[in-house]
């Protein structure tokens, strides 16, 4: 028989020391989350397929905060699958990816050297690889929302994941990522405009991708362009994630949590930010009431100010933010 349990701690490589949801079976403790539907945690063992084995331990006490501990990466992808699903439900009354209440699970330890994660609408799961050295893994907060994300986009508008819906699709990705980081408000990761900054995936502390300056990675774009719907979804992301940065924090210079930002906008286009929490439920209202499979860069822009007129008023001063921001990346001039 199963018990639920809330005693569950451990301490995560990027996420620091943190609560988790546990069941105990027998005299073991399984790394299942009875607060998120049941969500459970494998440990693939370096291997690409299945399942591997359940993570389980018998005090309850998981993971050191490093990676030569297996159970370190289990807790940073755990936390991130029981933050992200908190941020649907507490900001959107979400209940779960497809709003179901179905839990998707997690695979930690993919591959050997493996320098990425990914989601799969096929097994509803996600997956993480160790990173280079098998030392930098991929489970961090921000990596999990954006992979659990995709399976939200997957679930409503269902942005083809190439050309301009591609980089929208991506860019949703990274909107909610940074949404949930702000969200956790953790200690060890607070939130930030920047996406896998906790891994230092190319040695030199940088981060993946810079919201509010695409460009900064030397392959994204950062504003729309006619040329934008043939570059990776990587980098057209570029213009949709500087839109939410400008819309959140607003144009010039500007320092949150630590970090300094600086974002220059398309023909100096000043925007007023309205705040991380209004441009995310923007985003998300768009998302699932007027993006579709096909929507592009000018599309978003209706369906942002569709939205935004839904939640704020037509031609209210956030209404306008929206249409700045659209203008400050090119869209909508
Ligand atoms: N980590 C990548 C992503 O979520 C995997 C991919 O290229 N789809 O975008
Ligand atoms: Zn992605």
């Amino acid at each position: 028989a199963s018990e639920k349990v809330h005693t569950g701690s451990g301490t995560g490589q990027y996420v620091g020391m943190v609560p988790l949801g546990t069941t105990l079976s027998g005299s073991t403790y399984q790394l299942a989350d009875p607060d998120r539907a049941g969500h459970r945690t494998y440990d693939l063992g370096q291997g690409t397929s299945g399942t591997g084995t359940l993570f389980t331990d018998d005090n309850d006490v998981w993971g050191d905060g490093l990676p030569s501990n297996r159970q370190t990466a289990g807790v940073d992808v755990a936390f991130g699958a029981a933050a992200t699903w908190d941020f649907y439900k507490e900001a959107y009354g979400r209940n779960g990816i497809r709003n179901d209440g179905v839990a998707a699970y997690s695979r930690a330890h993919y591959g050997s050297n493996y320098v990425n994660a990914f989601w799969q609408d096929s097994c509803f799961c996600m997956t993480y690889g160790d990173g280079s050295g098998n030392t930098h893994p991929l489970t961090a907060l921000d990596v999990a929302a954006h992979e659990m994300s995709h399976g939200v986009t997957a679930a409503t508008a269902g942005l083809v994941y190439s050309g301009e819906s591609g980089g929208l699709n991506e860019a949703t990705s990274d909107i909610f990522a940074a949404a949930v980081e702000f969200h956790a408000n953790l200690a060890a990761d607070p939130g930030d405009y920047l996406v896998g900054e906790k891994i230092d995936i190319n040695g030199d502390g940088t981060p993946l991708r810079y919201m509010d300056k695409p460009s900064k990675d030397g392959s994204s774009r950062d504003s729309w362009s006619s040329t934008l719907g043939s570059v990776d979804v990587h980098y057209s992301s570029g213009p949709a994630n500087h839109f939410f940065y400008l819309l959140s924090e607003g144009s010039g210079a500007k320092t949150v949590n630590g970090v300094s930002y600086d974002s220059p906008t398309y023909d100096g286009q000043a925007v007023s930010g309205i705040g991380i929490e209004n441009a995310a439920a923007i985003w998300y209202r768009a998302l699932t009431t007027y993006m579709t499979s096909t929507t592009n860069y000018a599309g978003a822009r209706t369906a942002t100010l569709a939205a935004a007129a839904d939640l704020f008023g037509a031609y209210s001063p956030t209404y306008l933010a929206v249409a700045d921001a659209w203008a400050a990346i090119n869209v909508g001039n």
